[in-house]
């Protein structure tokens, strides 16, 4: 057992004053045990086996339902080098403020010391992180979304490596005003407390897969994004691999798992990953990626057979879900599931429930924490230590306007471009209001460890490293017409603009696609959409680019852009007046 690992234990607890101490070696035995244990103290409920084998209800303190990004700090030794967009907490600061609330935080409660690894226990690219936390339902969780336990360590012990990132998590008194997510970028160290819920708790996840691991990859040469890894392949024998970066709720994991429609066609999506991507140069010049995590924390709301059949398959047994609602039999309903509410629901917070009190049986972020290998769809190559190769990145978000369904960029510099200027409304991930347009760069704006400015320019190097850098697209599923009906009908039909990126990155596509100010978009020829009952006006509006739509579009990304100051690339400043000059250019030609 590492002797650092143990000292830095030792340490934390003479702090936090737990009654035990208990390492995790992630076995049944154990799991089984921490389960019983949390089914008798009335923090998870057990659900009906014969509806979910295995799998559990947990509500959370109503309080503590989301990431609470305003109180998510980088603690860099310089307020610039955490940038614009994060909170910025000096590490002297966080240390008389909020490590005075992990002092006897722990006391009646034990310790849980979680060795995990982020990635396939054999990859060269994956990393360990300890995490000490007093919650076991984040020990449960972090054993179905990491690989923890015996097994982190054993990896520490083989590789001869004393590099793990450690994490402490106290759940405090759960009090958002005693709520602290804090980074320390320059020791990669994590420190939350106040909160249980799974972004702000399972440190393994956002905390140190995205945040910790942003800053180690722009430090080492390689990416940490919050993008889906799928696998696509074609009726002819090709398989491609395509990454893609959308805020969250916004149909990531839907897409990561998207069920062929052209299944039999031999048209068939597979799945490598549905959350984040660390990605690196490979030999041959191209990216690779691999998935870090090793289990799916989904949003419940929304998901049925018929947006996610492989999701509902998924969360079939071996699950736990959090803050939907309980059926009089013990099983789960969320809005958006495949029947009608049954009568006798207890809600999310536990309350009789009917739909006439107009409000929303399960929380809109409710979840499930689910073993990815109980997905049907999971790609065979899902842990190959290697990782796989990258063909496409498509940048996606939520915009009722503007945006089309699907653009090429002209280039890597250009797609950087497209990434750092997309924007997204707002959903009920994270708390605060919900719908609001708000530019969210590679989807990494509540999850980058550092400026973000730097991080385009790390965006940039890594093309240049990359004799062969994937295409860059921007997709759109969620355009509304006049009447604010969505357009296009989303789910499963997302596979015909997956086709479209497909035919452009093999160069197939001569008579498919025109050029544009913003990029590259079909024709109305180029998309698929045979037995979509989609009509002529509808799809002109998907494909359109609306100038005078743009000419604001492009003034908010100039001016979202200026704030990084020096820290933006120059790059990023040309493609900005190219833009410009493109949108004159069609204005001028009318
Ligand atoms: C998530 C998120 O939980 O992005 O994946 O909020
Ligand atoms: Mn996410």
């Amino acid at each position: 057992m590492s002797a650092s690992i143990e000292r830095w234990v030792d340490e934390v607890a003479r702090t936090t004053h737990p009654d035990q101490i208990v390492w995790c070696d992630g076995s049944d035995a154990e799991i089984e045990r921490l389960n019983s244990e949390m089914v008798a103290g009335g923090t998870l409920i057990h659900l009906n086996g014969s509806k979910h084998p295995n799998s559990y209800l947990h509500r959370s303190d109503p309080q503590d339902v989301a990431r609470t990004e305003q109180l998510t700090f980088i603690c860099s030794e310089r307020p610039e080098d955490a940038g614009p967009t994060n909170n910025w907490m000096s590490p002297r600061e966080a240390q008389e403020r909020v490590w005075p609330l992990f002092s006897g935080a722990m006391k009646g409660r034990t310790m849980y010391v979680v060795p995990y690894i982020m990635g396939p226990a054999t990859a060269l690219s994956s990393r360990v992180g300890v995490e000490l936390t007093d919650s076991p339902y984040v020990v449960a969780n972090m054993r179905t979304m990491t690989r923890m336990g015996q097994v982190a360590l054993d990896r520490l012990e083989r590789t001869g490596s004393d590099d793990w990132v450690p994490g402490i998590h106290s759940m405090g008194d759960l009090s958002p005003v005693r709520r602290f997510i804090l980074h320390f970028p320059e020791t990669r160290t994590i420190w939350s407390v106040g909160s249980g819920y799974g972004g702000n708790a399972l440190l393994g996840k956002k905390c140190f897969a995205l945040r910790i691991a942003s800053v180690m990859g722009r430090d080492q040469g390689w990416m940490a994004e919050h993008m889906l890894i799928l696998e696509l392949s074609s009726p002819e024998g090709d398989v491609m691999y395509i990454a893609g970066a959308f805020p969250s709720a916004c149909g990531k994991t839907n897409l990561a798992m998207l069920r062929s429609p052209l299944e039999h066609e031999g048209w068939r999506v597979r799945t490598v990953g549905e959350d984040i991507a660390w990605i690196h140069v490979g030999a041959d010049g191209r990216l690779w990626a691999i998935n870090p995590e090793s289990g799916y924390f989904g949003v419940a709301p929304g998901t049925s057979s018929k947006t996610n059949p492989n999701a509902m398959a998924s969360v079939r047994q071996d699950t736990i879900f959090t803050n939907v609602a309980l059926t009089p039999e013990g099983d789960v309903w969320w809005e958006g599931i495949d029947t009608p509410p049954p009568s006798g629901l207890l809600d999310w917070q536990g309350r009789a429930w009917s739909p006439s009190l107009g409000t929303p049986a399960a929380h809109p972020n409710a979840r499930f924490t689910s073993p990815a290998t109980n997905n049907p769809a999971l790609s065979a190559q899902w842990e190959d230590s290697e990782g796989v190769p990258l063909s496409a990145i498509l940048f996606g978000g939520r915009r009722a306007r503007t945006i089309p369904i699907v653009s090429q960029s002209f280039s890597w510099q250009h797609g950087v471009y497209m990434g750092a200027s997309m924007a997204s409304e707002t959903t009920a991930a994270a708390t605060g209001q919900v719908g609001v347009v708000r530019r969210d760069p590679m989807a990494m704006l509540p999850f980058c460890g550092y400026n973000m400015g730097d991080y385009f320019g790390h965006w940039l190097e890594m093309g240049a490293n990359a004799a062969i850098p994937p295409a860059v697209f921007q997709v759109n599923w969620f355009r509304r017409d006049a009447d604010g009906r969505f357009l296009w009908p989303g789910f499963g039909e997302n596979l015909r603009v997956l086709r479209w990126v497909r035919d452009q990155v093999l160069g197939r596509n001569p008579a498919g696609a025109r050029e544009t100010p913003i990029g590259i978009v079909p024709t109305a020829q180029g998309l698929d959409v045979d037995g979509l009952n989609l009509s002529s006006v509808a799809l002109n509006e998907l494909l359109s680019v609306d100038r005078g739509d743009w000419a604001s579009e492009a003034d908010e990304q100039g001016s979202f852009l200026d704030q990084f100051g020096d820290h933006l690339p120059d790059e990023l400043r040309r493609e900005h007046r190219a833009l410009l000059d493109r949108l004159g250019a069609v204005a001028a030609s009318r």
